[in-house]
C-alpha cells in the first residue's frame, strides 16, 4: 500500500477537503475496466457521474484528441476554427434543434440556459426586466455556482455561500398541480431534471413531463431540460425526454459530451429562442474550442456507430432484473432506466456508503448518493458478461451481515 498511502497523503495535505472519497487511487482505464495503483482491477459503475457513457479512453475519441493536438487546440472565438462549426452541425442534427451555444462545464450550460430564458422573458414576453421567475425542483442538482445553488434545497450546498440569485421558486417534483400553481405572469421557464440523479435517482411517474410540456406550451413558457446526466443514452433512450414525447424547448448537455475526455457542455434551442443572445452578450475562453469539438464530435460519433443507446436500453432492463431478482433484507426499492439505477438501503442498516466499499473491495467502484441509496450507472460500452461479473459482486454483498 505504499504509494498508494504516499499519494493520499499528498492529497490530504495540499488539497482543498470538498471531498471524500474511497481510498483507491486509479491510474489507468480502458472501456468499462480501471486499475488502481495497486494493480488491482475494478469494473466502474460510477462513469465519473455519467461522464464517461463511451467508456475509459474510447480509442476513437483518444484519437480525435490526439490529432486536433497536433493541429491546433485554441483559438477562442474571437476567430472561427475548423472543428467548431462540424461538431455543432452534428449536434444540431442528431438532437433535431435549430442552435446550439457550446460551453465547457455543466454548470456553465446551466447558468447559459437561465440567462436565455431570462432574456427571452424580457424580449419575447414581456415580462419586466428583474421580474422574471424560474420554477425549479426540489432535491434538483444543477450545478455549483452561486446562482444555480441559490435554487438548491440542499442545506449544505447553500450554508455559507450567501447571498443569493432571486427569482427562482421550488416546488415538489412529481406533482403536476404543484407546478401549475407556481406559474404566474412572470414566470419564464421549468428547469427540470427528467430524473433527479443525485436527488437520489428520483424518476417521476409516468406522464409527468409530458404535463409538463402541455402547461408550459399552454402558458408560454420555456420548458427547459437538464439532460447533462440522463442524456447522451443513459437512460436507454437518446435523451430521457423520449420515453414520453416531452421535447424541451431549451435542451442542457454536458458531461458525456465530452467523451469522459474533455469538458464539453452546450445549451440547445430553437433560433427564435437562441436569438436572444447577440455579439458581446454571453462567452467563454474555452466553449467551443478546437480541442474539445473535436473530441465532442467524435463522443457523438461512437455513441451511433456503437449503438450505445440500444446498449443501455437492453442491459440496463437486464441489470435491472438481476438487481430485482436479488433477495437482500437490505433493499428498500430499485428506481432508474436504462443504465442508470438506484437501489435505495433501508435507513435501519446504515448508510449505503458502507456497501459501496464493500463493493469496492469485491472489485466494484461506485457511489452513494443521498446517504441511503447506492449509484449503478456503468459505461454504455458494457456487455452482458460484464454485467453478470457485476451482478454476482453486488448479489454477495447485498446478502452479507453488515
Ligand atoms: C460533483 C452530484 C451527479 C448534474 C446535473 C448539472 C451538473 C451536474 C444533472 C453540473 C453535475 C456532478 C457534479 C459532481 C458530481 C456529480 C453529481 F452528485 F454532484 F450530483 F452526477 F449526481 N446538472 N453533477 O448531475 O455539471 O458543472 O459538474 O460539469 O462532484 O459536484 P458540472
Amino acid at each position: 500500500m505504499d504509494r498508494t498511502d504516499a499519494f493520499i497523503k499528498d492529497v490530504e495535505r495540499y488539497s482543498a477537503k470538498n471531498y471524500c472519497p474511497l481510498p483507491v487511487v486509479i491510474e489507468r482505464g480502458e472501456g468499462v475496466w480501471v486499475h488502481d495503483l495497486e494493480g488491482k482491477k475494478y469494473l466502474d459503475m460510477l462513469s465519473a457521474y455519467s461522464a464517461l457513457n463511451q467508456g475509459h479512453r474510447h480509442p476513437k475519441i483518444v484519437d480525435a484528441l490526439l490529432r486536433q493536438a497536433g493541429k491546433i487546440t485554441l483559438t477562442s472565438r474571437a476567430f472561427h476554427n475548423e472543428t467548431m462549426g462540424s461538431f455543432l452541425k452534428k449536434l444540431c442534427q442528431i438532437t433535431g434543434y435549430e442552435q446550439a451555444l457550446p460551453m465547457n462545464t455543466g454548470a456553465e450550460a446551466v447558468e447559459t440556459a437561465i440567462k436565455a430564458a431570462r432574456k427571452w422573458g424580457l424580449l419575447k414576453k414581456g415580462v419586466p426586466e428583474k421580474q422574471s421567475e424560474i420554477i425549479v425542483f426540489d432535491n434538483n442538482f444543477h450545478g455549483r455556482t452561486v446562482t444555480i445553488i441559490s435554487f438548491s434545497t440542499e442545506d449544505q450546498y447553500r450554508y455559507g455561500f450567501g447571498p443569493f440569485t432571486p427569482g427562482f421558486v421550488s416546488v415538489p417534483f412529481g406533482q403536476i398541480e404543484a407546478l401549475e400553481k407556481a406559474i404566474t405572469k412572470n414566470t419564464v421557464a421549468i428547469l427540470a431534471e427528467p430524473i433527479q440523479g443525485e436527488g437520489g435517482v428520483l424518476t417521476p411517474p409516468e406522464g409527468y413531463l409530458a404535463r409538463m410540456r402541455e402547461l408550459a406550451t399552454r402558458h408560454n413558457v420555456l420548458m427547459m431540460l437538464d439532460e447533462i446526466q440522463t442524456g447522451l443514452g443513459r437512460t436507454g433512450k437518446l435523451f430521457a425526454y423520449q420515453y414520453e414525447d416531452a421535447r424541451p424547448d431549451v435542451l442542457i448537455l454536458g458531461k458525456a459530451l465530452g467523451g469522459g475526455v474533455y469538458p464539453v457542455s452546450a445549451v440547445l434551442a430553437a433560433s427564435a429562442v437562441m436569438d436572444v443572445f447577440g455579439p458581446g452578450d454571453h462567452g467563454s475562453t474555452f466553449g467551443g474550442n478546437p480541442l474539445g469539438s473535436a473530441v465532442a464530435e467524435a463522443a457523438l460519433e461512437v455513441l451511433e456507430e456503437e449503438r450505445l443507446v440500444e446498449n443501455a436500453f437492453e442491459l440496463g432492463a437486464y441489470f435491472r432484473a438481476g438487481l430485482e431478482k436479488i433477495r437482500s433484507p437490505y433493499v428498500q426499492e430499485i428506481r432508474g432506466k436504462g443504465l442508470l439505477l438506484g437501489v435505495e438501503i433501508k435507513k435501519e442498516y446504515g448508510k449505503a456508503r458502507i456497501f459501496c466499499e464493500r463493493l469496492m473491495d469485491e472489485g466494484l467502484l461506485c457511489k452513494e448518493t443521498h446517504d441511503y441509496t447506492i449509484r449503478f450507472a456503468p459505461p454504455l460500452v458494457i456487455t452482458k458478461e460484464e454485467v453478470d461479473w457485476a451482478l454476482e459482486r453486488i448479489a454477495k454483498v447485498l446478502a452479507e451481515k453488515q
